[in-house]
């Protein structure tokens, strides 16, 4: 999977949404850049004081997703690396968290940002991290999906007249 033919979103009449951002702590300098990229995106769209959580790992993501769901958020922008090691622990690590994100999500109805890297190496996950010199921003791409489909469910929500 590349990032070529993503869409150029326009996200408009979203500066009152409530979104908050779940991040987790493993591989600090790739999530310095999705963290940094997140809150650049937000600020951007006119949404001010956005909740940040952290995490220990990925695994942690969906628990707490689940918890600020039922929070009155409108948006959560779940952030995690996961890079490859000598063992299956990264395909059940990816697999519990892209799992869980999808099923809080789908339950819910709140609308996650799916801003998780799965990596075979570091360099991979520094080339999206938004930092300087990086091809990607994937925190600023999961926060404006996130927003997109937050303000789409708005209006689709509104009764039919
Ligand atoms: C254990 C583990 C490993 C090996 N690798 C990563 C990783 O690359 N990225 C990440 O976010 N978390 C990793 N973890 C930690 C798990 O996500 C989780 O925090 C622990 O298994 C404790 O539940």
């Amino acid at each position: 999977m590349s990032g070529q033919g993503a869409p150029v979103l326009s996200v408009k009449n979203c500066g009152d949404l409530r979104v908050a951002i779940v991040a987790a702590q493993w591989h600090e300098k790739v999530m310095d850049g999705l963290v940094d990229g997140a809150l650049r995106a937000l600020a951007e769209l006119g949404i001010d004081e956005p909740t940040l959580v952290r995490v220990p790992g990925s695994f942690e993501l969906p628990v707490v997703a689940k918890v600020l769901a039922g929070r009155g958020y409108d948006a959560i922008v779940a952030l995690g690396v996961v890079i490859r090691g000598g063992t299956p622990h990264f395909d059940y690590v990816c697999q519990g968290v892209t799992h869980g994100l999808t099923q809080v999500s789908v339950d819910t109805g709140v609308p996650i940002g799916f801003g998780v890297l799965t990596c075979d190496d570091e360099q991979q996950a520094l080339d999206r991290s938004g930092l300087d010199g990086s091809r990607e921003d994937k925190g600023h791409e999961a926060v404006t999906a996130a927003v997109a489909t937050a303000t789409t469910l708005r209006t689709i929500s509104e009764p039919w007249r």
